[in-house]
């Protein structure tokens, strides 16, 4: 069995960044619930993810989207950050909710909208500088609903020359991420619809560019670990954006729909160095919390992630491969079933108590009374998120 106090050090140093918008009200297209209390702006946004941090204790970093989280001064957004204990994560950009990008952004036929999209990127660029953030995160809704709508080929020559200019911009200790997504809000044809479009581009621009997983955005059934570890292999993989899917990219909390899932996908992340802080990968929640509360619901999808990467980390290594080596296929499966099925819970409530916190985050949660604070003062505010 691996060495307790090593799997231990490796969780205490854990960073898991929570999304500015998981704590704004969202919903479907159908009907967005409101609730009492969300946050009225990213100053108080930052103020809920560092009540996920002080009771996790491994959710130090705020992914911020622009422009639902635009401020007059980022510089001082990072410096509250820091007063709270946090730090600003990934720079989200957002070239999907203006009129203007109706028929895409960076791979519109228009050279007005394009330039109109890599301006907002270079403006997320001039973010990271004033915020510290080392990272942007790329998603583009660009596609076609139709075939003969656009030119295939020329949508990915238009999207190639955005990001080679956003690249160039990079400062030496920053990159870009490019997450893919198979479909939606475009049906038939994605600009970026895969990890392999994704990887290519990244490849194409250099070692700052790098691809962003999403477990929600794959078509059902596929094998994200595999990408994962093919990705580890190639130091191609950026950022993961985490969720669970029953469906299609329904966002909700990691480890809700298919623990065993993150368990591999986490198992590949500990075998091949993912870990490692000096690969850069960043271990993102992308959710919405529709029904559920969201600071709660945050908590628990860190203690999700927490769980999967114990069990990932208790996977006994030298065994597994001595019953790889020896085609014994029963003895390797069975390797990795011990280590899923291990109860981490208390390991973990130990865990807590030596790094100074509650032994179970969401009863410390629920003592410290903020929520019931955030109900009493936040009223009467424009609510932010998703549609703001
Ligand atoms: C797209 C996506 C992407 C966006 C976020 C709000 O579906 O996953 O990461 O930035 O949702
Ligand atoms: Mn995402
Ligand atoms: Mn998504």
């Amino acid at each position: 069995m691996p060495d307790l106090s090593a799997v231990k050090a490796a969780l205490k140093a854990q960073e898991i960044e929570t999304p500015s918008w998981g704590y704004g009200n969202s919903g479907t297209r159908f009907k967005v619930f409101a609730q009492a209390g969300v946050p009225r702006d990213p100053f108080e946004k930052l103020a809920d993810a560092a009540q996920v941090h002080a009771a996790t204790g491994v959710a130090p970093l705020v992914s911020l989207h622009i422009p639902w989280d635009r401020v007059d001064d980022y510089g001082a957004l990072a410096r509250y950050a820091a007063e709270l204990g946090v730090r600003i994560g990934m720079i989200n950009s957002n070239t999907f909710q203006d009129d203007d990008f109706k028929l895409g952004s960076v791979a519109h036929p228009d050279p007005r909208i394009r330039r109109k999209a890599v301006d907002h990127l270079l403006e997320c660029v001039d973010i990271m500088d004033a915020t510290g953030s080392s990272s942007l995160k790329l998603w583009f809704a660009d596609g076609t609903n139709y075939p003969g709508q656009d030119d295939i080929v020329a949508r990915q020559d238009r999207l190639s020359e955005a990001l080679s200019e956003v690249y160039d911009r990079l400062g030496p200790d920053q990159r870009m991420v490019l997450e893919y997504k198979l479909f939606e809000p475009a049906f038939y044809a994605t600009d970026v619809p895969d990890w392999g479009t994704s990887y290519a581009h990244c490849l194409k621009l250099g070692p700052k560019a790098k691809v962003v997983v999403d477990t929600g955005h794959h078509a059902p059934g596929v094998n994200i670990e595999f990408i994962v570890a093919f990705l580890l292999r190639e130091g191609k993989l950026g950022a993961f954006d985490f969720n669970s899917r029953f469906y299609a990219d329904d966002d909700l909390m990691v480890g809700a729909a298919d623990p065993f899932q993150l368990f591999r996908i986490l198992h590949e992340v500990a075998k091949n160095g993912g870990f490692d802080k000096a690969n850069g990968v960043a271990f993102m929640l992308d959710q919405c919390h529709n029904l559920e509360a969201k600071i709660p619901a945050l908590i628990r999808s860190v203690m999700n992630v927490q769980e999967a990467t114990a069990k990932a980390l208790l996977v006994d290594l030298p065994a597994l491969r001595a019953a790889q080596a020896a085609g014994d296929v029963l003895g390797a499966n069975a390797v990795l079933m011990d280590a899923y099925n291990t109860d981490v819970r208390s390991m973990l409530a130990d865990l807590r108590k030596e790094m100074g916190l509650r032994p179970d985050p969401l009863d410390a949660y629920r003592a410290g009374g903020y929520a019931e604070k955030i109900v009493a003062e936040r009223v009467g505010g424009v609510q932010a998120g998703w549609g703001a």
